[in-house]
């Protein structure tokens, strides 16, 4: 039996960067998630008897929150949905289904790199029919339904049976249960030379892939050990758990700091590389060489041809506007254009369904290309071993030569987190009142050439997003952008992104942190961090 159940809206349903996301005793309130589910459906038209693809990281409260999920969509007229096994189902793979099965559209369960467990962090997105995340358009007319919202539809059927696969009904709904990592394997399969990876393998290249107790652990398993042939054990923390291990699923130099010591030890592999809560984040680091996110963008970019299902080129580049500009001088040399898009995947959906860009990357530790609409950590770390398995150099002499063709970007991020919100946003409106008067300032021996903050227009839907960053220029090149994170749930958090241009390869073995060092303290300054939040330095530098 269907039932209307009367309630009444919450306070901040509102989107961020990537789905809503709140503390678990958030969602647990009795109603919460259901408004929010209502929201999104009642935001949608003409998907009636459709099919949606639901899954999540597996972390604390997804099982409960996944049956809500299939209670509501039977309720609403769905005719059917795709559940992943176990409820498990990483975001990438979740837009691979939905293209595949050419969905309606899907909701993931996650709240990706933030952590787990009973007092972590829980999230929920809705992705559209191309199997990217919802647009401004569609969060915005959500979040405007949930602060109206009066009753909810739901079905008062018993749980689904989430662990065996195969095919149920709720009412009039069709359930089926499906294989979370085939559908992915097999694109996987598709793209990459999968033969030249194996013989990698044979011939003794080692690794060691950290799932970081998060979700890719199924799918790294299948496809690096049981496909590609890696040693058992290539895999650690290979079991999803509700809490992650008690970890921050999230792969940087700070939680993922096993791996990254390995790598700079004696016993380091020849690559590692990690992935975050929901497997749309990627790691990269060679024996003693951590690779930056904007410079995996950059190199993956030039080396793609090497990979079957890149072999005739790229079209584009696309990179969100903190990330380093290394990609912007690949795209120069291929005579393509490098698109600057705000912070979140959601920007790049209409450049790559236009086929105007065909690579993407944000210096967040996000990568990927147009055979999926997310980010994809394993895609990363596979495109990775292609290259290896075809350049057969260590990626330190494949990240050197890079930089002698290309010059390097030096980059670093530093994040204050928890900050005082309303300290935060003063800080930002401070900023951006001084726009006008920065150009032509000198500070440590800089000068200010320009300042602004940044807005997109999107080439191809004509829609404009403002304020996404406060961005100063200098006259040397070096850039520093100011933003405060849209996926926290405590406080605010701001993201000061660094970046140094250095054409001359003598120069090109320094640590970021010193090569940044003038422009690290100028960022300190300029907007007073430390008087204004009392943080002397940041909580995480990468
Ligand atoms: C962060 C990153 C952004 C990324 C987003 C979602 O957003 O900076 O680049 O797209 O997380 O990544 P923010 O607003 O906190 O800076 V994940 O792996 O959540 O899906
Ligand atoms: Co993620």
């Amino acid at each position: 039996m269907i039932r209307v159940v009367a309630t009444t809206p919450f306070d901040g349903q509102k989107p961020g960067t990537s789905g809503l996301r709140k503390k678990v005793q958030v969602f647990q309130q009795p109603h919460y998630v259901e408004n929010f589910i209502q929201s999104v459906f009642d935001s949608l038209q003409d998907f009636e008897g459709e099919t949606l693809v639901i899954g999540g990281d597996g972390r604390y409260y997804n099982r409960e929150a996944i049956q809500t999920v299939i209670r509501m969509a039977a309720a609403a007229g769905f005719g059917r949905v795709m559940v992943g096994r176990s409820g498990i189902l990483s975001t990438p793979a979740a837009s691979c289904v939905i293209r595949k099965h050419e969905a309606f559209g899907g909701i993931i369960l996650s709240a990706s790199h933030n952590p787990g467990g009973e007092h972590g962090d829980f999230g929920i997105k809705y992705n559209i029919g191309n199997g990217g995340p919802a647009p401004e358009h569609v969060t915005e007319a959500i979040f405007a339904r949930s602060r109206e919202i009066r009753e909810y539809r739901i079905s008062d059927a018993p749980d689904v049976d989430l662990d065996t696969p195969g095919l149920t009904r709720v009412e009039d709904m069709v359930v089926d249960v499906i294989d979370p990592v085939e559908d992915y394997a097999e694109l996987m399969g598709a793209l990459f030379d999968f033969d030249a990876i194996r013989d990698l393998f044979s011939s003794g290249f080692t690794m060691r892939f950290d799932a970081m107790s998060a979700v890719t652990g199924p799918y790294a398993r299948a496809i690096i050990e049981e496909t590609l042939g890696a040693a058992p054990g290539t895999v650690v923390h290979g079991e999803p758990l509700l809490d992650f291990g008690g970890h921050h699923p999230d792969p940087n130099l700070v939680h993922a700091k096993d791996l990254a010591d390995l790598l700079m030890s004696d016993q380091a592999p020849d690559l590692g590389a990690a992935s975050d809560g929901d497997g749309d984040r990627n790691m990269i680091i060679g024996r003693g060489r951590f690779v930056t996110p904007s410079d995996s963008l950059a190199i993956i970019a030039a080396n793609a041809y090497l990979a079957p299902g890149y072999k005739a080129g790229i079209k584009g580049i696309a990179r969100s506007m903190p990330t380093s500009g290394a990609a912007d001088r690949v795209a120069e040399k291929l005579g393509i254009t490098c698109y600057e898009t705000p912070t979140g995947w959601k920007f790049f959906g209409n450049l790559l369904d236009a086929g105007l860009a065909t690579v993407c990357g944000e210096e967040s530790f996000g990568t990927g290309s147009n055979h999926v609409r997310e980010k994809d950590g394993l895609w990363a770390v596979l495109m990775w071993l292609n290259i290896l398995a075809v350049r057969r150099q260590s990626v330190a002499d494949i990240v050197s030569e890079h930089w002698a063709t290309y010059g390097r970007n030096y980059y670093t991020r530093h994040d204050y987190e928890e900050v005082d919100s309303a300290a935060a946003d003063a800080l930002m409106v401070d900023l951006r009142r001084r726009l006008d008067v920065l150009p032509g300032t000198v500070v440590n021996g800089l000068t200010i050439e320009r300042a602004d903050d940044f807005a997109y227009d999107d080439p191809v839907d004509g829609s404009v997003t403002t304020r996404q960053g406060v961005r100063v220029f200098f006259d040397d090149g070096s850039r520093i952008v100011y933003r405060l994170s849209g996926t926290g749930t405590a406080g605010a958090t701001l993201r000061v992104y660094l970046e140094h241009f250095e054409p001359d390869p003598a120069r090109h073995d320094l640590d970021p942190q010193d090569a940044l060092a003038g422009l690290i303290e100028i960022a300190r300054t300029l907007p007073d961090i430390e008087g204004r939040t009392g943080r002397r330095a940041p909580d995480v530098i990468t």
